[in-house]
């Protein structure tokens, strides 16, 4: 059930204390880590605790939960001194998302190339 925490959900489980990550920042609704994987010298995921499968999903079911998301997204981004930044929702395979649980890419610290790849 949307919302409900899923078993098999490698975000959930970072969520729940289960799979190590570097945590930044955690609030009552939302978590924010820096991603395994850097693409620029700041790039932290910021994800709801509930699980949502994607950005539209969290953005229907759970609006004001989205709104924490993108707040938490310019808190990440004023704690790391950021001038300018992105965030990325990739929605769906073709786009890269790898992990079905809505996560904002909160990237910054070097140029970014428009339009992305
Ligand atoms: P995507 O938009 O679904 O592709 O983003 C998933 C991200 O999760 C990707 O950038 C991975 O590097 C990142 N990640 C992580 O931070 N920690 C993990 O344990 C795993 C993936 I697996």
């Amino acid at each position: 059930m949307a919302g409900e925490p899923q078993d098999d959900c490698l975000f959930c489980k970072i969520v729940a204390g289960h799979v190590p990550a570097t945590i930044v920042r955690e609030t009552e609704t939302t978590v924010a880590f820096r991603d395994i994987n850097p693409q620029a010298p700041t790039h932290v995921l910021v994800i709801p605790k509930a699980h949502y499968e994607n950005a539209a999903a969290l953005a229907a079911g759970a609006p004001e939960l989205a709104a924490d998301v993108l707040r938490e997204a310019q808190s990440v981004a004023d704690e790391d001194k950021l001038e300018s930044y992105r965030i990325v929702f990739n929605t769906g395979a073709g786009a890269g998302q790898t992990v079905w649980h809505a996560h904002a890419h909160v990237l910054g610290g070097r140029g970014l190339q428009w339009p992305p790849g």
